[in-house]
């Protein structure tokens, strides 16, 4: 399904007054405004072909009903969001649950609801029907030099796929480690790991990269291959250009210093991009700013810096993608919900008076220091955000007319009560 512009339009008239008088509030003390606005309307957050049915846990799933059937379905749903928040404008492809079989017939769909092709992902982390040999001790840097070959040869077919589809990145997230002490030589798993990659970076079209990204545990339990940014980033540093570190929020352990690790990278040249998700505890895949918006802003600010101290386009230097799991939302609402955390904190992240805090720092003036980040982050920026989508054709408020067009029933009715999600 489809939601016709004129209902965007005629809810958005309905809201116009009470939005106005909002934003005239906010924006009277902001400096730079349109700017600003036009960042906003600029930045665009991948959506993954895996968010948009129900998540599960290893104890089970528990399906939302009317869930996308196909690629096509699934690029619908993206569409929806899309149409509502305008800043979901690329679909990021996982291989081999979204195999796009007609290439152009695909790119043609998503095309028509001004959609594109982000990174594509492989995946080396379960078996598939059709293979031959398994990944249960991993693929990159499995001991057997056959698995290792498979497994090189999935990630080059799925750069095939991906150059199809005009995607320009291959993003790639290894489950390899072990379980228990001794099962592997640690220092053997990286160098295969090493060798490995470099088969698949000669694999990359020329205006390509390859996305490295890590993760301290699960499903491995005792090391894994890619277990930090530091082995990551040694990794892509012996790689080449075209290899960068990938960040997800979710793959560190309790109380790293996200910001002071994306900052670093974002110097070296070397920050691929994001997987955007929050957690309380490990890697738990839950709603963007939903657990520490702050950490959120705090990250962002660091992101904002440094892209302009390199003179970075903020919204096409870097991968900007969510990756989560939703067990009991309705996977578009968390998307929408999301996407416009992930908004709020860099909108809030743009409001920081940069002079200013140089000023501050330089004058080890702490407090000050403080002052001016928690302005930023303490201003209500939802109506810079909802004056953006409007200039851009969306809707002032995405979830609320959402609810109100009951999309979720028509998909129901569409699809059925029992729909699942290929892939998960
Ligand atoms: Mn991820």
């Amino acid at each position: 399904m489809q939601l016709e512009k004129s209902i965007i339009e005629e809810t958005n008239h309905q809201q116009q007054a009470a939005h106005q008088r909002k934003f005239d509030f906010v924006a009277e003390d902001i400096n730079g405004l349109d700017t600003i606005l036009k960042k906003l309307e600029d930045f665009n957050i991948a959506i993954p072909s895996w968010a948009l049915g129900t998540g599960g846990t290893r104890f089970g799933r528990f399906s939302g009903g009317g869930e996308p059937r196909s690629l096509e379905e699934k690029i619908e749903d993206v569409g929806l969001i899309h149409a509502l928040n305008r800043s979901s404008n690329s679909i990021s492809l996982h291989i081999p649950w979204d195999i796009p079989s007609n290439a152009a017939a695909v790119k043609a769909h998503a095309a028509q609801l001004g959609l594109h092709f982000d990174a594509v992902n492989s995946n080396t982390f379960q078996d598939q029907a059709s293979q031959e040999l398994s990944y249960k001790f991993g693929s990159l840097h499995h001991v057997d030099k056959a698995v290792r070959k498979q497994a090189v040869a999935h990630n080059i077919e799925v750069i095939k796929y991906g150059v199809e589809l005009d995607s320009k990145a291959l993003s790639v997230w290894l489950s390899d480690g072990s379980n228990f002490p001794g099962q592997l030589n640690m220092r053997g798993a990286f160098e295969r790991t090493l060798e490995s990659l470099q088969e698949i970076y000669e694999a990359l079209p020329a205006d390509w990269k390859v996305w490295v990204e890590y993760k301290p545990y699960e499903p491995n339990f005792y090391s894994t291959t890619i277990g930090d940014w530091g082995q990551s980033y040694l990794l892509s540093s012996k790689l080449g250009n075209k290899a960068q570190t990938l960040v997800d929020l979710g793959h560190h352990l309790q109380g790293a210093n996200i910001e002071q690790i994306v900052s670093l990278l974002l110097m070296e040249g070397k920050l691929a991009g994001f997987h955007f998700n929050d957690s309380k505890y490990g890697d738990d895949d839950l709603t963007v700013g939903s657990i520490n918006p702050y950490q959120l802003f705090l990250i962002f600010n660091e992101l904002v810096e440094g892209m302009d101290a390199r003179g970075m386009n903020h919204a096409t230097a870097i991968g900007w993608m969510i990756d989560a799991s939703h067990n009991v939302k309705d996977p578009i609402e968390d998307l929408i919900q999301s996407v416009e955390a992930i908004k709020i904190a860099y909108a809030q992240a743009l409001l920081v008076d940069t002079p200013a805090l140089v000023q501050a720092q330089q004058n080890n003036d702490v407090v000050q220091a403080q002052e001016i980040l928690q302005h930023a982050y303490r201003t209500d920026v939802r109506p810079l955000l909802a004056e953006a989508r409007l200039r851009a054709g969306g809707a002032l408020d995405p979830l609320a007319l959402y609810r109100k067009q009951a999309v979720r029933n028509q998909l129901i009715a569409e699809r059925g009560a029992k729909a699942v999600s290929t892939g998960l």
